[in-house]
């Protein structure tokens, strides 16, 4: 095959000095950081959908980007082109992993039959390329919201049949996605919310919803899938409100249903934007219930209200975001997947690399950056203390649940009123991160 990317050759490190502009200045594979190498810290993985089928056409205006080894047809040897396309890419770029759905890497047929027949084609070159290369699928996942049969939904769609079918296409894609030894399998809800409660039985839909993902943890132990579940979540658009809106309300939901050791959180910064929280917010909810699983790295436009899905180049955003990874032991099957597509402007191939390595490098400072505070100890050194009263006399009694409330009165009927004790000091800590930026 002629290659789609000749004059680029695999992307090196080449330090922070470079002005090579398809160098990396930050990320450097091998480098251990806290006793790991960066590649096994970070575990970049490439969207087949954004990277591979995104075509830059917007609410106002068609596609733009040049593509020039796509044929434009849905033909199966196209869709087996642009595999190993994406193959020559990702080994160019030096990313270990990738994901897709099943639709962007194989056409629709006009049947069921004939659409798994279409994804068993083309999952056969993913095997050989995965293979041939050694790039490995982070997670597969499903997508059953583009079409029209799932403009109810798919699982809480009002009609059954759609559910059956929304079945049948995650049961295909699970099953493929253990056929090429994927790490882990997404459920991004699509459409799994409403337009208007006039029309909607919400009870209904989330028991439906809640049906379907037991069903596929039924499955995954039938096939003998060892990967991890993620849900997605993410509060609106295309729906007006989606049932999965963000880490609080999945993990609520997975309780709610018995579905929460099944499942972690795949966190996705604009779509923490969207919810109207902070990135840290959703990885520190997700954290603290256990629930950490990976992060889909994609950040929003602040002037723009929605889903822009753009290279996260903030490098707060990467420090904060890995400060919370550290914290909750880092990655174990999940891992950075950037979902974000490349502007409508940037309609040149090579726009794909530097799109990437801006990703990586800002993702690898934010680690060296978390690292370097952690190593200095005083933010966690403040925090601790600052909760100091927790960990004698009063404070520990009450967290061994050794205290009633009576005992808390004749605590403070003899003590006559409680301090406020220290400040919070959060203008001192912002400069103390700044040391490190
Ligand atoms: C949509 C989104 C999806 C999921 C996978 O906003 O983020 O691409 O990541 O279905
Ligand atoms: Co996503």
């Amino acid at each position: 095959m002629k290659a789609a990317f000749p004059n680029i050759a695999n992307i090196a490190f080449e330090g922070p000095k470079s002005k090579n502009p398809l160098a990396f200045k930050h990320y450097n594979a091998d480098e251990i950081v806290e006793g790991k190498s960066m590649r096994d810290h970070l575990r970049f993985a490439v969207v087949y959908w954004h990277t591979f089928r995104g075509t830059g056409s917007d609410p106002f205006g068609a596609g733009t980007m040049q593509r020039p080894w796509d044929d434009g047809t849905a033909s199966i040897s196209n869709a087996q082109n642009r595999a190993r396309v994406a193959f020559e890419f990702i080994t160019k770029l030096g990313a270990p992993y990738y994901c897709w759905h099943d639709r962007d890497v194989a056409p629709e047929g006009k049947t069921l039959k004939e659409t798994n027949k279409n994804f068993d084609a083309v999952a056969k070159v993913l095997k050989e390329e995965q293979k041939r290369t050694g790039i490995k699928l982070l997670w597969g996942t499903t997508n059953a919201f583009s079409h029209p049969r799932f403009v109810h939904g798919a699982s809480t769609s009002c009609n059954a049949d759609v559910f059956a079918f929304a079945a049948c296409q995650v049961k295909k894609a699970m099953e493929v996605t253990h056929e090429l030894g994927g790490e882990g399998y997404t459920f991004w809800g699509g459409r799994e919310g409403y337009m208007t409660l006039l029309n909607t039985d919400m009870k209904r839909e989330q028991e439906h919803l809640a049906k379907f993902l037991h069903l596929a943890v039924a499955h995954k132990k039938a096939i003998g899938f060892k990967g991890q579940f993620y849900i997605e979540p993410k509060p609106k658009e295309p729906t007006k409100h989606q049932y999965d809106s963000d880490s609080a309300a999945c993990l609520n939901f997975l309780r709610e249903f018995d579905l929460l050791p099944h499942f972690k959180l795949n966190i996705e910064t604009n779509h923490a934007t969207l919810a109207g929280h902070s990135m840290q917010h959703e990885l520190e909810v997700a954290g603290a219930a256990g629930a950490l699983g990976s992060i889909d790295a994609n950040t929003g436009d602040e002037l723009l209200g929605w889903d822009t899905d753009q290279f996260p180049t903030s490098i707060y955003l990467t420090t904060y975001t890995m400060l919370s990874v550290l914290k909750y032991g880092g990655f174990k099957t999940g891992g950075v997947n950037f979902d974000a597509k490349v502007r409508r402007e940037s309609f040149e191939p090579i726009d794909l690399f530097y799109a990437h390595i801006g990703g990586m490098d800002a993702f690898a400072r934010g680690l060296k950056i978390a690292a370097a505070i952690r190593k200095d100890g005083r933010l966690a050194e403040f925090v601790k203390n600052r909760y100091a009263s927790w960990d004698t006399g009063i404070g520990a009694k009450i967290e061994a649940g050794k205290a009633s409330f009576k005992d808390l009165e004749a605590y403070m009927l003899k003590k006559g009123e409680a301090d406020p004790s220290v400040s919070g000091r959060q203008e001192y800590l912002e400069n103390l991160i700044n040391e490190f930026i």
